[in-house]
């Protein structure tokens, strides 16, 4: 027998390779030091902070699994699991600035992509001095993006691309747009674009007065009639498989994230708990504080330990976007309601900013509806239980 440790109950570092350790500890010390000083005026502020993006390329946090020729870290999903921990324990915000980076815009470039455009947008993607958004959502196209209205005209050597897209993570201030568009020449199908800010047509206004992830900066994507040439198209890939492949990834991240958030109000929850006293005594001496505790030590164990295994699956290429579906679901609704009973914990204090409880709170109800809504990914595993599907 072993001691048990209560911040690591299950060894989740003794199941870490070297290289991974590394890369937890460096993204842990930069979201500490650079992060978690800022965020409580940004989340308060709704400040856009692009700025932060060639910190954390800097640091290695963008472009975790891509290929080190293009300027990646080249390591394995559960490194970047790791990073989408260390990230969302400061907010949700954040890590969404980089997942969005590395999964929605760096891997369709990666998987997708010319080699043109491998070598002309990973490396400043990489580096941060690029930003990239993903634009699927539409206006009246969110769970069901098979319904997008956008759609790409050829029009001799070029297309020419109309639509709306919104709800778009960092678009107000990106240089990269990886679009998806009904494209008429291929038959309606679905096909991906690149386009790049400046282009004639193309705009990204902010949407103001997000009361969730308010440190994360959210705008629509506005084509009016957006001339590219076939070369920002990406070649092979067509349907709805393009963006999902994007979203396997992203959803996996969010996995971790969530965990993170999760972590850190449980963390806060303790410590509040050992602090504040009433009744005489601390509160984390009555039995009711301590099964809350007990709830939370064991549902984030868990999600951690199920987030692992998908990663090494995915490292091993044994794995199913239905297992993704499992851990992004529950996941995020284990680590929403975590974050909901730490804000009870802390009585009054739990609703001030200073304690940052409410804001991870309120950062997770985004996490719960972006990248499939809770209910979409139990209908996502209903099909896959019952081979109907139910959407
Ligand atoms: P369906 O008929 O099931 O599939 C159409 C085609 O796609 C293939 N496919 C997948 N491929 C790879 N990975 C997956 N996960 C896939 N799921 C399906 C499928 O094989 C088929 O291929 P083919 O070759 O036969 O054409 O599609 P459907 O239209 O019935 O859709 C079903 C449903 C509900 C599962 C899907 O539409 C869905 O997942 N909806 C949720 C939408 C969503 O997640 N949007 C996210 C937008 S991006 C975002 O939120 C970013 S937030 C980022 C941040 O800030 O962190
Ligand atoms: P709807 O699809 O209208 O769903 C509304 C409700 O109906 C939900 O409860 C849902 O579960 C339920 N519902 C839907 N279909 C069914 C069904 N068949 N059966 C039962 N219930 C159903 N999108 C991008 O493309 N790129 C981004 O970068 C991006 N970033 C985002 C950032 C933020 C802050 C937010 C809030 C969203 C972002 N999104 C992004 C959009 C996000 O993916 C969508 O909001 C999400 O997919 C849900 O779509 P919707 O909002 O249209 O809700």
């Amino acid at each position: 027998m072993i001691p048990f440790d209560a911040t690591d109950p299950f060894r989740l570092d003794d199941q870490l390779t070297e290289d991974e350790r590394m890369i937890r500890e460096s993204a842990h010390a930069f979201a500490q030091s650079e992060l978690q000083p800022r965020v409580i005026d940004a989340f308060r502020e709704e400040a856009s902070a692009p700025e932060l993006f060639p910190l954390m390329g800097k640091a290695g946090l963008l472009g975790v699994t891509t290929p080190e020729e293009f300027g990646g870290v080249g390591a394995s999903y559960v490194a970047y699991g790791l990073v989408a921990r260390e990230i969302e324990r400061v907010d949700s915000g954040y890590r969404s600035m980089a997942s969005v980076q590395s999964s929605l815009v760096m891997y369709p470039i990666t998987a997708f992509g010319t080699e043109e455009q491998k070598q002309k947008y990973l490396p400043g993607l990489a580096s941060g001095e690029l930003i990239g958004c993903f634009g699927l959502t539409e206006p009246d196209a969110g769970s069901d993006p098979a319904g997008m209205k956008t759609h790409a005209k050829k029009d001799g050597d070029d297309y020419v691309i109309s639509g709306s897209k919104t709800w778009i993570s960092n678009s107000p201030f990106a240089d990269v747009f990886v679009v998806w568009a009904k494209s008429e020449e291929h038959g309606g199908a679905i096909r991906g674009f690149v386009l790049e800010k400046g282009m004639e047509g193309l705009s990204a206004p902010k949407i103001e007065g997000k009361l969730s992830l308010r440190a994360s900066t959210t705008g629509m994507i506005v084509m009016d009639e957006v001339r590219v040439p076939a070369s920002a198209m990406f070649p092979e890939v067509q349907g709805l498989k393009g963006p999902f492949s994007c979203l396997n990834r992203a959803r996996y991240g969010i996995s971790w994230g969530s965990m993170g958030a999760a972590e850190y109000c449980m963390a806060a929850a303790r410590q509040y708990g050992l602090d504040r006293q009433q009744f005489g005594v601390p509160l984390a001496s009555k039995q009711l504080y301590q099964l809350k505790l007990a709830d939370m030590l064991t549902e984030i164990a868990l999600g951690l330990q199920a987030s692992l295994r998908v990663g090494r699956l995915m490292d091993e290429g044994n794995w199913s976007p239905d297992m993704v579906s499992i851990v992004k679901r529950n996941n995020v609704g284990k680590a929403l309601n975590i974050a909901r009973v730490a804000r009870d914990m802390h009585g009054g204090n739990g609703i001030s900013e200073e304690y940052q409880i409410m804001r991870h709170m309120i950062n997770l109800e985004t996490v719960n509806t972006y990248e499939g809504t809770h209910d979409v990914h139990a209908l996502i595993l209903g099909r896959a239980i019952t081979g109907i599907a139910a959407f």
